[in-house]
């Protein structure tokens, strides 16, 4: 059920760096031909730092751990794909379906093909008002149970950012900060709630091995803020949010569909900046979590 590309195989094999990456963003994150274009760019920024690129997906009920262009582009390009979680994996695998996988889909993935670093761009939380619609993403709980460590630029404020972190200590997920105190909130720098700890790439990885050497099972956070100079407004974004999450509350948005509906709406009032800043954070993130990637190796 889980085929793993010669290239990734070969790496895992000799210990060598290998970054997974998620399709979510791929098919059902970003416009084609954007997405194809950052899809790849993305592996090579990996291959640049010295890592190997695994971008996970499910074709025909098969998992895939690396994809080659042909897969990329169908990815890109198709209507069909389910956003694949853990509760739908076993639907698309026995069904025999293609789908994109989300970050828990992805992290149990990178864990059945022995991937310790996953990069993405932003992480699935508590939704505002989750106390009342409990809507909770389960990103959140496979970081409590499966043991890869995620890089991302933090949560979009579409989430409750506080009750995210506060269930995340729930669950015993360490949350790191490169290089600051404050959790970032994606397009922004700051989110106005702090990080656990702040780290660099060498104490992140001891961290990591450190946690798992101790026999604690689970992820580790480490998020990564948007480079200065391609941060969006604070203020804009917030008020996109604000109509994006009225217009959602209106239609009556429930389920796996409230996410993407309020990303599809934050896209489409904020044009092609959401976008552009959408690409380059995903592109720090790659060059920092691969940097992590080898750092872990070399601790091996
Ligand atoms: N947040 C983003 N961009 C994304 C997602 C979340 O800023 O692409 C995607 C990720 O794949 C994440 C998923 O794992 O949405 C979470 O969905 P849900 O809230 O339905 O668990
Ligand atoms: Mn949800």
């Amino acid at each position: 059920m889980l085929v793993i590309k010669e290239e990734v195989k070969k790496a895992l094999e000799e210990g060598r760096a290998v970054v997974a990456l998620e399709s979510t963003i791929i098919a059902h994150g970003m416009p084609y031909p954007e997405n194809l274009e950052t899809a790849k760019a993305v592996e090579a920024i990996v291959r640049e730092a010295g890592a190997v690129p695994a971008t996970m997906a499910i074709l025909d009920g098969v998992l895939k751990v690396g994809l080659d262009d042909e897969e990329l582009e169908y990815l890109a390009t198709t209507k069909e794909a389910l956003k694949v979680s853990r509760r739908d994996l076993p639907y698309v695998v026995s069904e025999k379906k293609s789908g994109a996988t989300t970050v828990a889909a992805t992290m149990i993935m990178a864990k059945m093909a022995g991937i310790k670093v996953f990069v993405t761009g932003g992480v699935g939380g508590v939704h505002r008002e989750g106390e009342k619609s409990m809507d909770v993403s389960a990103d959140l709980t496979e970081l409590s149970k499966t043991s890869v460590a995620v890089v991302c630029a933090g949560s979009k404020s579409i989430l409750d950012i506080g009750r995210t972190l506060e269930v995340l200590e729930t669950q015993g997920v360490p949350v790191l900060g490169y290089k600051t105190d404050e959790f970032p909130s994606f397009y922004t720098r700051r989110s106005g709630h702090p990080v656990d700890f702040n780290m660099d790439v060498k104490g992140a990885a001891s961290l990591i091995k450190t946690k798992w050497d101790l026999g604690l099972e689970g992820g580790v956070l480490f998020t990564v803020p948007i480079p200065e100079e391609h941060e969006l407004d604070a203020e804009e974004i917030e008020e996109a949010i604000q109509r994006a999450l009225e217009e959602a509350k209106k239609l009556k948005i429930s389920g796996k569909k409230v996410t993407p509906y309020l990303l599809d709406e934050l896209k489409r009032v904020t044009d092609g900046k959401s976008l552009k800043a959408n690409i380059e954070l995903v592109y720090n993130n790659a060059r920092v979590g691969s940097q992590l990637a080898v750092e872990l190796a070399s601790l091996e």
